[in-house]
């Protein structure tokens, strides 16, 4: 197809690049680990954000190999920032099907050098829907490495208690749908603060996403979240200027 060609043919043109956004630990608010987001910078339409393409890679299959481009990139990005700071990458379910994914994940903690602790791969519940046993052993296998796993987008629409039931994830990122219409409404903070309270019970980090004002981070502190990500703290940033902020608290 098209789509797939065009898709392919920007990863062999180098087109593709990582923005990472801050998720901040709210304690102390430092730098708990950073989100990569995959840009493509389009040679006539200019830099296309991930929801323009990512449905059409997956439909396609070229998610596999822009997949494989994202976790190389991540890993090299990881391999300049303190170690104390875990990359965050987001996966596709049709990437859960991909029987290299492991072993491209394993390769590429190898060629950098980089402890799989530091990476933590998102899911969004929507593809938790689509549970088959290769995906089933691709998350297993991905805990197995050593690497985290996180629930992305929790409580956007098809989160189901089976999820975080039959899978140990390692963070839970509750929705910013959730996080904004949260604000001084007493019903829907105490469901929040029983999923943070259920969360640590189970050692899992808890992180509330599109923080945008004070209101938001005081709220999600007493909310009990351990973590926040939003352009509050800070947007999406090019790979050399979060090096170069990182350098500047070193
Ligand atoms: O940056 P933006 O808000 O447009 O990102 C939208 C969504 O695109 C993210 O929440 C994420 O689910 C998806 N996405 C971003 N980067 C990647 C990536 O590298 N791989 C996959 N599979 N999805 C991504
Ligand atoms: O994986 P996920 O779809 O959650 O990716 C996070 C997306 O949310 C990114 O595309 C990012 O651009 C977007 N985002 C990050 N912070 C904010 C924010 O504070 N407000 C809004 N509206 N969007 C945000
Ligand atoms: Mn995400
Ligand atoms: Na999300």
């Amino acid at each position: 197809r098209d789509v797939k060609f065009a898709l392919n043919n920007a990863l062999n043109l180098d087109e593709f690049y990582l923005d990472y956004q801050p998720i901040i630990r709210l304690a102390s608010g430092e730098i708990s680990a950073v989100e990569a987001l995959v840009r493509w910078k389009h040679p006539q339409y200019g830099i296309l954000a991930p929801d323009l393409f990512i449905p059409e890679a997956e439909h396609s299959g070229a998610i596999i190999p822009i997949g494989r481009y994202v976790i190389a990139a991540a890993c090299a990005f990881a391999a300049t920032i303190p170690a104390a700071i875990a990359v965050a990458i987001n996966v596709s379910a049709v990437q859960l099907h991909d029987a290299s994914l492991l072993e491209t994940i394993a390769t590429c903690l190898a060629t950098h050098g980089i402890a799989p602790a530091r990476l933590e791969f998102e899911l969004t519940e929507t593809a938790m829907l689509d549970i088959t046993p290769q995906t089933v052993a691709a998350l297993e296998g991905i805990k197995a490495l050593g690497c985290g796993l996180s629930l992305d987008d929790f409580g956007a629409g098809y989160s189901s208690i089976a999820t975080l039931f039959y899978f140990q994830f390692d963070r839970l990122k509750i929705d910013r749908s959730l996080i904004r219409d949260a604000i001084g409404e007493s019903r829907r903070r105490i469901i929040l603060r029983n999923i943070t309270r259920m969360a640590r019970d189970i050692g899992i980090i808890v992180t509330g996403e599109g923080a945008e004002t004070e209101q938001h981070r005081t709220a999600l502190i007493e909310l009990g979240f351990d973590d926040a990500q939003g352009n509050l703290f800070s947007p999406p940033l090019p790979a050399a200027e979060l090096q170069r902020q990182l350098r500047e608290v070193a």
